[in-house]
């Protein structure tokens, strides 16, 4: 049942675009080009460079697997193996300095195992290539490593067939059959690209699009998804909705209506970019008819590849109110630029997070390695939206304001008091600027710390009333510190976590990076 239009609905409008839209989209692009958000030529022809060696990489340790399990040598040539792209670079909206998203798809008899010892080996052993890193027992097991300067994320996917062609396409949800789970998921995210693009009407005009919509929610601090915003995924989605809707549609107009649309979208009705389809695997696939858990997101970005996902399952009612007041703001902003009252850099103006409250909440993870921190603040962080959830339920707190990025710190200490006075988020004048060689044996140590903020918009008092508002929040915070103890890798000798309530002043100068706090002001919220 093929429909004479992309996605779900009929277009809302299919008139080309106006005047003052072209002249609006040309001093958008202007100013993107004046954000350095493009690479240069040259770097992006190293990146064909480094994707052609890599090509070529892959297709000769398909042939050395499939020689060392006793193929032939020309059944082994025939074997193939294909890398597929995905993330910014694939939508072609990445920037200087981005990584290239890359998954490796091999045939049936090549062994997950050889991803992580002889395609690892030949990949330390290629010229150009460092710091080779592995996780092979993530939920989606991964190589990094840097190839002549670009960074590189490598995913694997063993199909079930025997040879891999290079005119193979992901599209067929028939490939996911009898494959590995890990398999699966890992080539979710090139299939769900691939099908964002087909889904697009008119792609030079979503790219542009799309890289305005991540430089606003970067400048803006409400992109990521961990923290409980979109992320890049969702982002896109959302963005190809809006194209859907305007097929004709120039950049400019495209980022009007996105803001007007996803300002008054009546969520949680799903924002999807074609009819969410069954397919061959025993897997969940995003049904809120069926599943009381799919009911409780609260703005389902739905992902069009199967098996479809809600990309936005971490989205709290803290960030789902913070997104939709910068919706409000971006359209009002937007407003102005089509009138003439306003430049589009005004819609990139940086947040005032660190001077937007009064008060914060600090958490600070620390441990003595950088291996061991790595681990631990990466487990703190997952369930800071956690410590959201339930702050969202105490009593006079208006909004619960997850910051999307954490600092992370090394202090050379000279001793126990200054390791206590670090572990808990301090910043003791006499640390900063030491070095590991001031460290004196035997004595203090070096304090890996991770910390994260949460700004606190508390009621106003009512009219009369004395002294501060009580707030009570010992018991999320309790629980949330319970919470991060549970995990499995959680040692007390080693790791520690606080949270702390301090007041906008007693915020530590990092957090301003290069830029002047603003004066803290009087009463209740800071506006
Ligand atoms: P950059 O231009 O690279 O900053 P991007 O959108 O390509 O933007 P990433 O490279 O971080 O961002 O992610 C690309 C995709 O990889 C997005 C998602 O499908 C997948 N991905 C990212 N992080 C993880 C993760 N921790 N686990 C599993 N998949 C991930
Ligand atoms: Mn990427
Ligand atoms: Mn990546």
């Amino acid at each position: 049942m093929a429909t004479p239009y992309l996605g779900v609905t009929p277009p809302i409008s299919e008139a080309p675009p106006t005047q003052r839209d072209l002249a609006v989209s040309e001093t958008l692009i202007q100013e993107l080009k004046s954000r350095n958000i493009y690479e240069a030529p040259a770097e992006g022809r190293n990146r064909e460079m480094v994707l052609g060696r890599l090509s070529s990489l892959v297709k000769e340790f398909v042939y050395r697997s499939s020689l060392a399990h006793g193929y032939s040598e020309a059944k082994a040539r025939e074997a193939g193996g294909k890398i597929f792209t995905f993330g910014s670079y694939r939508l072609g909206v990445h920037g200087p300095g981005s990584d290239i998203d890359t998954l490796l798809v091999v045939p049936r008899h090549v062994e997950r195992e050889e991803f992580f010892t002889l395609f690892e080996a030949m990949l330390k052993e290629t010229e150009g290539v460092i710091e080779v890193t592995s996780v092979p027992e993530a939920y989606v097991p991964i190589i990094k490593c840097t190839f002549a300067g670009i960074d590189l994320d490598l995913l694997f996917a063993r199909l079930a067939l025997p040879t891999i062609p290079d005119e193979l396409e992901l599209k067929d949800d028939n490939l996911l059959r009898n494959l590995d789970e890990r398999c699966v998921r890992s080539l979710g995210g090139s299939r769900v690209t691939d099908e964002m693009l087909r889904l697009v009407p008119d792609v030079p005009v979503f790219r542009e699009a799309l890289r305005t919509i991540k430089l606003w929610a970067q400048q803006r601090a409400v992109y990521g998804n961990v923290m409980g915003f979109c992320g890049g995924v969702a982002w896109a989605m959302l963005v190809a909705r809006i194209c859907q809707l305007y097929p004709r549609g120039c950049v400019g107009s495209i980022i009007s209506r996105f803001f007007i649309i996803m300002h008054q979208w009546q969520w949680p009705a799903p924002v999807l970019l074609k009819p969410i389809e069954e397919g061959p695997l025993q897997v969940r696939v995003w049904n809120p008819k069926l599943y009381p858990q799919d009911r409780s997101h609260r703005m389902p970005i739905i992902t069009p590849a199967y098996p479809s996902m809600c990309s936005t399952h971490n989205v709290t009612l803290s960030t789902q109110q913070i997104m939709t007041a910068e919706f409000k703001r971006a359209a009002e902003i937007v407003d102005r630029v089509f009138v003439g009252t306003a430049q589009w850099s005004e819609l990139f103006q940086p947040h005032d997070f660190f001077s937007k409250y009064r008060y914060y909440l600090q958490i600070t993870a620390s441990s003595a390695s950088a291996d061991v921190q790595l681990k631990w603040s990466g487990t703190v962080e997952s369930r800071i939206r956690q410590l959201v959830m339930k702050l969202e339920y105490v009593d006079s707190l208006v909004l619960a304001h997850p910051y999307v990025k954490s600092f992370d710190r090394v202090s050379h200490c000279l001793d126990e008091a200054e390791q206590r006075a670090v572990s808990i988020g301090e910043v003791p004048p006499a640390v900063e600027g030491r070095t590991e060689k001031d460290l004196v044996a035997g004595q203090g140590g070096t304090v890996h710390t991770t910390t994260f903020y949460i700004g606190l918009q508390i009621e106003r008092k009512p009219a009369g009333a004395q002294g501060p508002r009580k707030l009570d929040i010992s018991y999320p915070t309790n629980e949330f510190t319970k919470l991060v103890k549970m995990w499995d890798n959680y040692d007390a000798d080693t790791m520690g976590v606080i949270v702390r309530y301090i007041k906008s002043s007693a915020l530590p100068a990092y957090v301003h990076a290069g830029r002047e706090p603003e004066p803290p002001k009087t009463g209740g919220v800071k506006r």
